[in-house]
């Protein structure tokens, strides 16, 4: 900060101060805290430019937020259905409309599915009144949960728990929804009892009102502590079934209707509110989608929940043959978002059940104008995009959910296997087949991939790798699966594939949480607290015991950098250009008029100073060039 005072003072730049200017300017020393954020923020866009964008920028539009009239009396929605009817009075309530609910999924898989999870909270925040008030009448919104916490922390540099408090205030009539990985809450892996329960009752207390609890294996075991702890609080429990194989292809018996209708039935017992079937993978035909809703609402009495993904292109066709059938609420995004490898179209989807008996009752041009929002925001996380330009019927042959398949083409190519893409696709397939045929998703999609990608690499297929594979070191993610630490699928572990992949080390066959010691969280506070000079409360934990490196790494950078969860995300991605300037927020109300004024080239000691005027007074920071 002493080098920047003395660049930032006229008398140094014009090369005059001679040996009373330290006396004389002591302002230099004048290193205070806003000064430091400041500092901060310009030293994160310096690096930027300097480092990253090198001076080029595509120009965006500022997104538009939609005109809305405030209403005059607190807006009534699902929420306050849910706080005053408790959540079988909701599922009541849920059962008696006539209409087709709707929950929107742009604020969570719309965008991890899309663009890698990257969504900022800002972006979020800016539509959220309007969404509050023109889409009033949604059933829910899914915005937590799945891959969004750990990224907020590991790419965006945000809290995840300040996005759940603030879209709360902002959004306070509906529902609020995540996806729990059941064992895995959050994570890529198996955690003890206690961190499943005590990050239930944090997200139940930050504000989550629907729990959509799955298991990546569909093992119902494995489900039972986050289900029995979403219980004891007063929110919405919906048990999942991720949606796997061909239902309407009779030769394939192992996932037919009755396995569905077992297991919902099964979750029903436990006490779930709510059914939601996952097809993470769009496996789920239209004609499909028609007979397994029929069967389910036959079957059990409590709502069904319908979440698809477009990856093929039926997503639409598959929700209103579920809305024939029946099913009381599906996932869909809003357009801009929406299609591909995320959720079928909020929009068409309305659109096409006016004047029918499921009409959603939403208004159609309110709906445009969330949509024409997120249209403007989506071009800024453009490199977040996978390049997929159309959907994809292959995916109902190799089974790849929609997050992974987006994916796996970079995945590939960083194993130099770029070229071997359809081979790797062709091997997940026959992986899936060589493990018995196993649900994937999230973590079990990732032990599929990562086998796949290890057999093409290393010259493996079904039958040379008894022998070839003796020698081998497997993949961790495989390696864990045949462990039984991602649980116990159906039908069991290949024995022979098993040995091979796990040589000497023994199976476990209970649930991974029966066997994981508690965490201490009293020693993790005091541990943040060490490590990070923070007085950790109970959320903040419960973060750190899901992950440690990623939470730590956090608050680092926030001493680095500060906090970069106001600068917008055009700024925040993609700095500013030699002569733009822009608004740069440091914390709610403080905002800053910067703008670019010359980037040097880098001095004999590699640095480049970078000049910026703010609120229309010049400062340099210096930064290293890295290249
Ligand atoms: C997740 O677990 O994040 C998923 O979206 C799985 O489909
Ligand atoms: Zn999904």
């Amino acid at each position: 900060a002493f080098l920047i005072n003395v660049l930032n003072t006229e008398e140094f730049r014009k090369g005059q101060c001679d040996t009373g200017f330290i006396a004389r300017t002591p302002e230099l020393f004048d290193i205070r805290k806003s000064n430091d954020k400041e500092l901060k923020v310009l030293t994160y866009l310096a690096n930027k430019v300097v480092n990253e964008t090198k001076g080029s920028k595509p120009s965006f539009d500022v997104p538009v937020v939609p005109k809305f009239e405030k209403p005059e009396n607190p807006l009534y929605g699902t929420k306050q259905l849910l706080d005053e009817k408790g959540p079988e009075g909701l599922c009541k309530w849920v059962l008696d409309q006539k209409k087709l609910l709707i929950t929107d999924t742009t604020m969570r898989d719309a965008h991890q599915s899309l663009v890698a999870t990257r969504m900022r909270t800002t972006d979020m925040l800016n539509i959220a009144p309007a969404l509050s008030v023109l889409g009033k009448d949604l059933f829910s919104l899914e915005m937590w949960g799945g891959a969004t916490f750990d990224t907020a922390y590991r790419f965006l540099k945000e809290d995840p728990w300040d996005r759940l408090t603030k879209l709360r205030e902002a959004i306070p009539n509906i529902l609020f929804q995540m996806l729990f990985r059941g064992a895995n809450a959050v994570g890529y892996k198996s955690y003890p009892d206690n961190v499943i329960r005590q990050f239930v009752q944090e997200c139940a207390k930050g504000g989550i009102d629907v729990f959509r609890i799955f298991d990546s294996l569909n093992w119902v075991e494995s489900m039972k502590v986050s289900i029995d702890e979403a219980l004891k609080t007063d929110r919405l429990v919906e048990g999942c079934l991720c949606y796997t194989g061909d239902i309407m292809d009779k030769s394939r018996t192992k996932y037919d209707l009755d396995y569905f209708v077992t297991k919902a039935k099964e979750l029903e017992g436990l006490g779930c509110h709510m059914i939601g079937i996952k097809d993470m993978s769009a496996l789920l035909k239209p004609q499909a989608a028609f007979e397994l809703v029929t069967a389910l609402k036959e079957n059990v009495k409590i709502p069904v929940h319908l979440h698809t993904h477009d990856t093929t292109g039926n997503g639409v066709a598959s929700l209103l043959m579920a809305a024939q059938a029946g099913v009381d609420i599906v996932d869909c995004a809003f357009n801009a978002m929406a299609g591909l490898t995320s959720q079928p179209a909020l929009n068409s989807l309305a659109a096409a059940l006016i004047n029918t008996e499921r009409d959603t009752g939403l208004d159609t041009d309110d709906m445009q104008k969330i949509s024409d929002y997120w249209q403007d925001v989506r071009p800024v996380y453009a490199q977040f995009e996978s390049g997929l330009k159309a959907g994809s019927a292959e995916i109902y042959k190799y089974e790849i959910p929609g997050g992974q398949y987006s994916n796996l083409k970079a995945q590939v190519e960083s194993f130099g296997l770029g070229h071997q893409l359809e081979e790797v696709k062709d091997m997940y397939a026959e992986v899936n087949q060589m493990l018995g045929d196993i649900v994937k998703v999230t973590p079990s999609s990732k032990a599929v991939g990562d086998m796949a990608i290890f057999m093409v690499q290393n010259g493996l297929d079904a039958e040379n790798i008894y022998e070839k594979g003796k020698n081998l070191d497997f993949p961790d993610s495989i390696v864990s699966y045949f462990e039984g630490m991602m649980g116990q699928p159906e039908g069991g572990f290949p024995p022979k594939l098993q040995k091979i992949v796990l040589k000497d080390r023994e199976p476990i066959t209970c649930r991974p949480g029966e066997l994981l010691e508690p965490e201490d969280f009293e020693a993790d506070k005091a541990h943040i607290k060490e490590e990070l000079g923070i007085e950790a409360d109970m959320r903040q934990a419960v973060s750190y015991a899901l992950y440690p490196k990623v939470y730590e790494d956090y608050w680092k950078s926030l001493e680095k950098d500060g906090d970069l969860s106001y600068v917008s995300s055009d700024i925040f991605f993609h700095g500013l250009v030699e002569g733009e300037s822009g608004d740069v927020a440091l914390e709610e109300g403080k905002v800053l008029a910067v703008k670019l004024i010359e980037v040097k080239d880098p001095d004999e000691e590699g640095n480049s100073h970078v000049t910026f005027e703010v609120n229309g007074a010049r400062r340099v920071v210096s930064v290293l060039n890295e290249v």
